[in-house]
């Protein structure tokens, strides 16, 4: 038997095959694939960011505890993702320049997907001259962009100016996420929109399509 708090604490203490073994047992005592990631494993790694915050835990156990709970993932996202679903807009996702953080943005994915959209997931640290030449090459409907340090944030507006720049603003919407990021952020570069959290991005993308 395994529940919420033994899986987060096997998240904190990046137990990779523990992780996946409560994740199993979640899943066959019938526990939601939602509940799991987020009481179980986000929870966990909320506690890894308050203790790497104060101190208490360095980069290689984060590393650690962030593999642990990518590993969880990949076993709760086949019973999310609808993939039979016939995709209703095509979101392009990526983490700014510069930012190397993709644990929130591949959650963020992971939803959208499972929302019946499809994503195209470009990675972390991708410059504004990779997202330009990937929406010419992909046409989504959304441009999302995730960043999780105040120091990136000012690369989501050099991708907004560019993309007016090559007169391609008006073809697609833009949304930003991610801890430093705010409403009020989104409407001082000119964004479409912003999501607190992964579920709040699903809603939010369907929201710009059902407006398109
Ligand atoms: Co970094 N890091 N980190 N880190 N790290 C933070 C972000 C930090 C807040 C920690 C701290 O000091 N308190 C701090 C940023 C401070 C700031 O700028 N305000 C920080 C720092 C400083 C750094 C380094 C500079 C540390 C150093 O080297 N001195 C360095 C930078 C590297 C770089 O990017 N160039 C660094 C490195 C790392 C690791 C590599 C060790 C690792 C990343 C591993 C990885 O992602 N593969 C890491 C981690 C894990 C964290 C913390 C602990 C956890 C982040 C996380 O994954 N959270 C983080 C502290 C914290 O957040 N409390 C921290 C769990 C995740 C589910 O939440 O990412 O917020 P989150 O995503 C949420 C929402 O934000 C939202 O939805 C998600 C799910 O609900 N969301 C979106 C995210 N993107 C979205 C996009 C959307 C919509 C919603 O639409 C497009």
């Amino acid at each position: 038997m395994s529940n919420y708090a033994d899986l987060a604490k096997s998240v904190i203490e990046g137990q990779k095959d523990k992780v996946k073994e409560h994740v199993q047992n979640l899943i066959t005592a019938g526990n939601s694939p939602l509940e799991i990631v987020n009481e179980g494993l986000i929870a966990g790694m909320n506690v890894v960011g308050i203790r790497f915050k104060a101190g208490d835990m360095y980069v290689p156990e984060v590393l650690m505890a962030a593999k642990s709970m990518s590993g969880g993932l990949e076993i709760v996202k086949p019973l999310i993702a609808k993939a039979d679903q016939k995709s209703q807009g095509k979101i392009l996702l990526g983490t700014v320049k510069g930012d190397l953080h993709d644990i929130g943005k591949n959650l963020v994915g992971m939803l959208i997907e499972s929302g019946g959209l499809e994503v195209i997931n470009m990675g972390v640290d991708i410059s504004a001259e990779d997202f330009i030449d990937a929406v010419i090459e992909h046409e989504p409907d959304i441009v999302a962009l995730s960043a999780l340090l105040t120091t990136t944030m000012p690369a989501m507006q050099d991708i907004i100016e560019l993309l007016e720049e090559e007169e391609l603003r008006d073809k697609v919407k833009v949304i930003i996420g991610g801890a430093p990021v705010s409403q009020e952020y989104a409407d001082t570069i000119g964004a479409d929109g912003y999501a607190p959290d992964a579920g709040s991005a699903v809603e939010l993308c369907k929201r710009l399509l059902a407006s398109k």
